[in-house]
């Protein structure tokens, strides 16, 4: 007789080569197909023993509630704000993410918005399709090369574009409450208004939750001022929207990068008829080489753990 498979809930579309992997070895039950999620707890709860989950999918412990026997959660993506780690932990559930991986795309992306909006690209796109060039000419955009990068999180990420960022010759500063790094020579700014003072293009890539929850102002913005830009590449609580979208009505700042929202997929209306903004659909780590390493590192995190009690990449809780 075959060994039973261990059950594993996962919690919303994912990586087909990360489905492939879970339905082979294990049995997987998709949230996404469970209409009546109390009459499939009644019948299969006590057995789930894993959830695989995204960053962007989070977790909601009513149903985590449903699952009695659960071990472990192993997320899809870095940043793992969605998930409720001090319930995981109340339960001893243990939990794993994706870090490194996805430094280089993350990093990438956030250059893309940055060029994107200093040189007005997506804007001078449409210029192009609309058949305005013949009608006139495009207006000037602005230099990377000598001015200054203000990053909000030098953590692994946050290093990936410092280093990108100085090979297109920009000064590289970095805001960090309490002590500078002592393996960087990059601007220390311990107050992060001041780091938006100085700041041409200010880059926000700390994690998301609580502690950084609306950290980017009305008053970091008035800080940043009319001739510069914010970049997110994080999470959109980080950023206060409604201020975001007060200070570009205003023009109290030159313009925006966004690839994260607070209420996703929905964009605020306002920012969509704004040409100085440029908006991206959660993109960061989007490219078929990250996600194909995202999709193995989880599979990895998944078969560490029921095959050997051991995640490759676990969350400290
Ligand atoms: C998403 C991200 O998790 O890693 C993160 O924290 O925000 C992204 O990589 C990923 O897109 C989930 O599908």
């Amino acid at each position: 007789m075959s060994e039973q498979k261990t059950d594993i809930l996962v919690w919303g579309p994912m990586h087909a080569s990360l489905m492939q992997n879970l339905e082979r070895d294990y049995s997987v039950h998709k949230l996404a197909d469970i209409n009546d999620i109390d009459a499939w707890a009644d019948q299969h709860g006590t057995q789930v023993r894993g959830v695989v989950t995204s960053g962007v999918f989070g977790t909601d412990n009513a149903i985590l509630d449903r699952l009695p026997n659960l071990e472990v959660v192993n997320s899809f993506g870095v940043g793992y704000d969605a998930v409720d780690t001090q319930y995981l932990s109340r339960r001893g559930i243990k939990l794993s993410n994706t870090p490194d991986v996805l430094n280089n795309a993350v990093a990438e992306t956030a250059m893309a918005l940055m060029l994107c909006v200093s040189r007005r690209i997506s804007e001078a796109e449409r210029f192009v399709r609309a058949g305005q060039w013949p009608n006139g000419k495009f207006p000037l955009g602005n230099d990377l090369c000598g001015k200054t990068c203000g990053i909000v999180g030098l953590g692994k990420i946050g290093k990936t574009i410092a280093k990108r960022a100085a090979a297109f010759e920009m000064n590289i500063a970095y805001f960090r409450r309490g002590r500078p790094y002592d393996d960087v020579s990059y601007r220390h700014y311990g107050d992060l208004r001041e780091l938006a003072q100085d700041s041409d293009y200010l880059i926000v890539i700390v994690p998301g939750g609580p502690d950084t929850q609306h950290l980017i102002d009305a008053d970091v913005l008035r800080a940043l001022g009319p001739k510069s830009f914010l970049i997110n590449v994080a999470r959109g609580t980080v950023v206060d929207e409604k201020a975001l979208v007060a200070s570009l009505l205003a023009s109290e700042i030159a313009g925006a990068g966004l690839d994260v929202f607070d209420d996703e997929p929905n964009v605020p209306a306002e920012l969509l008829k704004l040409d100085n903004v440029v908006l991206t659909p959660h993109i960061g780590s989007g490219t078929y080489e990250t996600r194909q390493a995202m999709a193995d590192l989880v599979f990895a995190n998944v078969k560490g753990y029921f095959d050997k009690g051991t995640l490759v990449t676990p969350v400290e809780l």
